[in-house]
C-alpha cells in the first residue's frame, strides 16, 4: 500500500531543472517550535542560522524536505515565528529571491492545503506597529520535487519520506493528537513516541526498507528524503537512497549539498578550540560524488 503512496508522490512531483551552475542545500526535520522545553530545534538554532546565512551569501537555493515547522506540538505559528524570528527573516530572503522550495512532512502536513499556507504563513501580526503585515507572499508548498538535469534521462526524486510510513501519512491527525496530548508531556519524563521513526529504530528500518523496495521496483530511481533523522549516503553500486538527516541532532545539523552536479553529505557543528574559542564549522562527511554515478542505466 505504501508503495502506491510513494508512486503518487512521484507522479505529483514538481519539476525543477538543475545545471552545473546550480548550488542546492537540502535540509529537513528542523521541527522549529516555540522555544519551550519540547522545542528540539532551539538548541541548534544558532548553528542552523549560521549555516543558512552562509548558504544565502554563497548563492545557494534552499530546499527543505519537510517537518520544518513543528505544528504538532504547537497550535500557534505566531509563537514559533517570535521564537525564531532571525531564521524566518533569512528564509524570507531566500523566498524573495526565488531560491526557496519547501516540502511538507507529517508534522507540517496542514500545508498540503494551499489555503493553510497563506492563512498561516502569508501574513503576521506585528506587535510593534499593531498591524497585520505580509510575510511569505505567494509561497508554494510541495509534496515532492523532481530534479532534472539537462541531457540526462534519469532524475532525482525528493519527498519527506512519511509516504513510506502508514501511521504518519494516513493517520497524521491521530498522530498529531497523540503528540500534543500524550507524547509531549511524557517526553518530559523520558518516554519517546513509539510511532516516530525518528525516535524508534525498528520503525526507522521499516521506512528505509519500503523506500528501497520502491527504488528496486522503479528502475533504480534516485530518492532523497528526510523523516527518519538518519543520514544516508549510498555507494554508487548500492540502491540510490539518500537521507539528509535532520537539524535536531544533539549537537549538530546534517544536510546534503548539490554543487556542480556533485552531492555531499555535510555536517555543521560547534567546535571548541584549544584556546577556548568556540566556532561553528562545516565538515564534509561523504562525497562529493558525481550525481551521474547514481543516474546510470535505462529509464
Ligand atoms: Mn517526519
Amino acid at each position: 500500500m505504501m508503495q502506491h503512496t510513494i508512486s503518487l508522490a512521484f507522479q505529483r512531483a514538481h519539476s525543477l531543472k538543475i545545471t552545473k551552475k546550480s548550488k542546492l542545500i537540502l535540509l529537513s526535520d528542523c521541527h522549529r517550535g516555540n522555544n519551550s522545553y519540547a522545542d528540539d530545534f532551539s538548541h541548534n538554532s544558532i548553528i542552523y542560522e549560521h549555516a543558512l546565512s552562509d548558504y544565502y551569501q554563497n548563492g545557494f537555493t534552499y530546499i527543505e524536505l519537510g517537518d520544518g515547522i513543528e505544528l504538532w506540538e504547537n497550535n500557534k505559528f505566531s509563537e514559533i515565528l517570535a521564537s525564531h524570528k532571525n531564521v524566518f527573516d533569512l528564509l524570507l530572503k531566500f523566498h524573495q529571491r526565488k531560491r526557496l522550495y519547501l516540502i511538507w512532512g507529517n508534522h507540517d502536513m496542514v500545508f498540503k492545503n494551499k489555503k493553510n499556507v497563506s492563512k498561516i504563513l502569508g501574513s503576521y501580526f506585528n506587535k510593534d506597529t499593531n498591524k497585520t503585515e505580509p510575510l511569505f507572499k505567494d509561497l508554494n508548498y510541495y509534496e515532492s520535487l523532481e530534479l532534472k538535469i539537462k541531457d540526462l534521462e534519469k532524475t532525482i526524486f525528493l519527498m519527506h519520506g512519511h509516504q513510506a510510513d502508514f501511521f504518519n501519512y494516513y493517520c497524521w491527525k491521530l498522530s498529531r493528537f497523540l503528540v500534543r496530548y500524550l507524547w509531549k508531556p511524557l517526553q518530559l519524563i523520558g518516554y519517546n513516541d513509539p510511532t516516530s521513526p525518528a525516535k524508534n529504530h525498528k520503525e526507522l528500518i521499516k521506512v528505509e526498507k519500503r523506500i528501497k523496495k520502491w527504488i528496486q521496483h522503479n528502475k533504480n530511481q534516485m530518492v532523497i528524503t528526510g523523516h527518519t533523522h538518519r543520514p544516508r549516503f549510498p555507494a554508487p553500486n548500492e540502491l540510490p537512497y539518500f537521507n539528509d538527516g535532520s537539524c535536531v541532532h544533539p549537537k549538530s545539523i546534517t544536510g546534503l549539498e548539490i554543487v556542480a552536479l556533485e552531492i555531499s553529505l555535510i555536517k555543521w557543528e560547534t567546535i571548541t578550540h584549544k584556546d577556548g574559542t568556540v566556532k561553528i564549522e562545516k565538515t564534509i562527511i561523504e562525497g562529493p560524488s558525481p550525481l551521474s554515478l547514481y543516474l546510470k542505466g535505462e529509464k
